[in-house]
């Protein structure tokens, strides 16, 4: 019964794609110039909303491990000097890495747990989502061409679920595919993805049960796998979830 209202910068377009994923590197000396690869994907919401840690999330704790995910992102390079982009220039918009548990460097091992939360995204009331971690998007999965990545993956949905790694080569049986690659996951069950990640680019990951509502209540996040081998003196970058999401006035999907 509520007017639906654009709740910029978050957005839920459950049923309603497209998705699209944005990492970008920008270009230090000329503003137009920026470097980007743009992958498209298929369905989704985002939430860019600058500042704003999610509900329940300690500020500060999603907002500054940007290297927390065992790759160099470029943002552990002496960027301010070389580069010209102030220390902490990206601050307010920079999304949240899943924390790296292995010290082998060419191991990223994350907890990833999908669960319901109630987020702040409109004033009017909180919005009831689902969520990789509490967090929307969910926290980026950051690694190097070669990389083992383990995803110890639980469920804390009412419903079952499965994670797919879109884009990524992995094995038949890491892909999430339920009933064809696995079983479903099911509520408070538990599932190990382990896989080598074979191509540089920017992925995303969702889950693959009944999709358009999970990925339309808040299930996506980025998953960047960069080229040891690429230059290092490309910018500064930043990741961004871009989609759409009806939240009515009182905050409700
Ligand atoms: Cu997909």
């Amino acid at each position: 019964m509520n007017p639906r209202s654009r709740a910029a910068p978050c957005v839920v377009a459950a049923l309603q794609f497209p998705f699209i994923m944005v990492h970008v590197r920008p270009h230090p000396s000329s503003f137009p110039a920026w470097i980007g690869l743009i992958v498209g994907a298929v369905g989704g919401l985002a939430c860019g909303e600058a500042g704003s840690p999610p509900q329940g999330q300690p500020d500060g704790q999603t907002q500054t491990e940007p290297d927390a995910g065992g790759a160099d992102d470029g943002q552990g390079q002496p960027d301010g000097a070389k580069l010209g982009q102030p220390a902490g220039w990206d601050d307010e918009i920079r999304l949240p890495v899943a924390e790296d548990m292995n010290p082998d460097p060419n191991v990223v091992e994350v907890a990833i747990a999908a669960q319901p939360a109630m987020l702040s995204l409109v004033p009017g009331g909180p919005t009831p989502v689902w969520t990789y971690n509490g967090q929307l998007p969910g926290p980026q999965i950051r690694a190097r061409v070669g990389d083992r990545v383990i995803v110890h993956f639980t469920n804390q949905l009412p419903v079952e679920t499965t994670v797919h790694w879109h884009g990524l080569r992995v094995p038949a049986a890491m892909d999430g595919m339920p009933g064809h690659s696995q079983a479903p996951i099911a509520p408070g069950g538990a599932f190990d993805y382990d896989f080598v990640v074979p191509d540089a680019s920017t992925f995303w990951y969702h889950p693959h049960v009944d999709s358009a509502r999970q990925v339309g209540n808040g299930m996506y996040a980025p998953f960047i796998v960069q080229d040891p081998a690429e230059p290092q003196d490309l910018g500064d970058e930043v990741v961004m979830v871009l989609s759409d999401l009806a939240v009515a006035n009182d905050g409700s999907l």
